[in-house]
């Protein structure tokens, strides 16, 4: 594979413990491609592609890395990486078009062929049901701000571990559902394209109760997977010691790590962002904050940079001089270290997953090589964030790299590249990078 590269550092994988679970990962939108074929339905991101600027590059899901056509081929990469599992997505629409009612056997298929392939080849199965791709059909009857969009999420659930229960190592209900909450429903960047505050916190909290209603009934109908849900997470530093930055800091972890945490693991809300929110607050039932709070077996951590407040200025951005990635986030290893720590500090997480952390940058592909020198050195560093954490007492016991390969990048379509393998969107060639080759000599060391 590719060139030869250096293990700089002294950086090595025996310095976990052998089970330590080590993948890639990507999700069913950003890689499939073959959007209308075999009875898939319209999830609601292929919908938003179409609305007027919405992607940077105009582009869209329908190929994408053509992934639904090429899995054997793309399952032998996964293998040559020497990694020990998988992280991916199943997509929703792909297996049950409208959301409710018949399932869509060719697409159980297609998830059917990948997790077979994924255990012939030795590699462990972490399965996603919902990474954005939510059926259109549920959408249009006004999808996770409509509670019986709960209710469908939980058949979905129980079908798919009823078909592939046996064969997984871990399933994640959500990805990120401050993502889908907040970019889709009150920012209006990602699918569905709303900007309602009051609508981005009822999905926020259905988000919530579809995972609790799910993992109860999956333990009932005895699943044995590990079960768990992934957030988005990152340190926020006030710009400044000024009390007005420490309590923007304060409100916006709130906001985006508290509110979520705090009913998982504690249920209850925080008080004092409900309080900010007032009106904005979501309709909760009783005993729905019971529901939500099911024993986690893991919590998964998507990791990429730290943040900032400030309370003047939103915008406001605070320049460290460190390097910046393609997507204008700052590279700072130390703070997974000490994400992971304050997780472990301030809830009674069982067991945390990296279950992402990577970064794009502007890959170039000379004489059939990328030599992403900075790409390797991302990983690298945040690796060791992760084996400090761990030597500080963290029950850290997974690590994703994302992605697998360059794909759909959401909003920036295909501009922003986050692969460890480069992806020729017009040949479909798989190019792995210096990277690749790097994760491969680390894990085989
Ligand atoms: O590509 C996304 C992924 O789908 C969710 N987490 C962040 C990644 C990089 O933006």
């Amino acid at each position: 594979m590719l060139m030869q590269t250096r293990n700089q550092s002294n950086l090595l994988s025996k310095d976990f413990p052998t089970d330590f679970i080590w993948g890639v990962a990507t999700s069913s939108f950003q890689i499939e491609g073959a959007a209308q074929v075999d009875g898939r339905g319209l999830s609601v991101w292929d919908v938003f592609c179409k609305q007027p600027h919405a992607i940077a590059d105009g582009s869209n899901g329908d190929v994408a890395c053509d992934h639904y056509n090429r899995l054997d081929q793309d399952l032998d990469l996964i293998a040559s990486l020497g990694v020990n599992a998988y992280r991916f997505s199943i997509s929703w629409p792909r297996v049950q078009p409208l959301g409710q009612g018949g399932w869509n056997e060719a697409g159980f298929d297609f998830y059917g062929r990948l997790i077979d392939g994924l255990i012939a080849r030795g590699l462990q199965v972490h399965l996603t049901l919902n990474h954005w791709d939510l059926p259109q059909a549920l959408q249009d009857q006004g999808g996770w701000a409509n509670r019986s969009t709960c209710e469908h999420f939980v058949r979905y659930a129980l079908e798919v571990n009823r078909r592939f229960g046996k064969h997984m190592t871990s399933l994640c209900t959500h990805n990120e559902p401050w993502v889908m909450a907040v970019l889709g429903h009150e920012l209006g960047v990602f699918a569905p394209g709303l900007k309602d505050r009051k609508t981005a916190m009822q999905v926020a909290h259905h988000l919530l109760v579809s995972h609790g209603m799910a993992l109860r009934d999956l333990r009932s109908a005895g699943a044995t997977m590990d079960l768990g849900i992934v957030l988005n997470l990152s340190p926020i530093y006030p710009a400044s010691d000024s009390q007005g930055d420490i309590e923007k800091a304060k409100l916006d972890d709130g906001l985006i790590a508290r509110w979520y945490l705090d009913p998982l693991f504690k249920a209850h809300y925080p008080s004092d962002v409900l309080e900010h929110l007032g009106n904005d607050a979501p309709v909760v039932l009783e005993g729905d904050l019971d529901t939500i709070a099911q024993p986690l077996d893991y919590l998964g951590v998507n990791y990429y940079t730290r943040n900032f407040s400030s309370a003047g200025n939103p915008w406001d951005v605070h320049s460290s001089g460190n390097e910046v990635t393609d997507m204008g986030w700052e590279v700072y290893p130390q703070g997974l270290t000490e994400l992971l720590c304050r997780l472990h500090q301030d809830y009674p997480v069982k067991r945390l997953r990296v279950t992402e952390n990577g970064a794009a940058f502007k890959d170039e592909m000379v004489d059939g090589m990328v030599d992403d020198e900075r790409r390797e050195s991302y990983l690298r560093e945040h690796i060791r964030a992760t084996s400090r954490a761990r030597a500080l007492g963290v029950p850290v016991d997974a690590y994703f790299a994302w992605s697998l390969m360059d794909n759909f990048e959401w909003a920036s379509g295909y501009e922003k590249r986050f692969g460890l393998v480069h992806v020729d969107y017009a040949t479909q060639k798989r190019t792995p990078k210096r990277s690749a080759l790097w994760y491969q000599q680390f894990l085989k060391a």
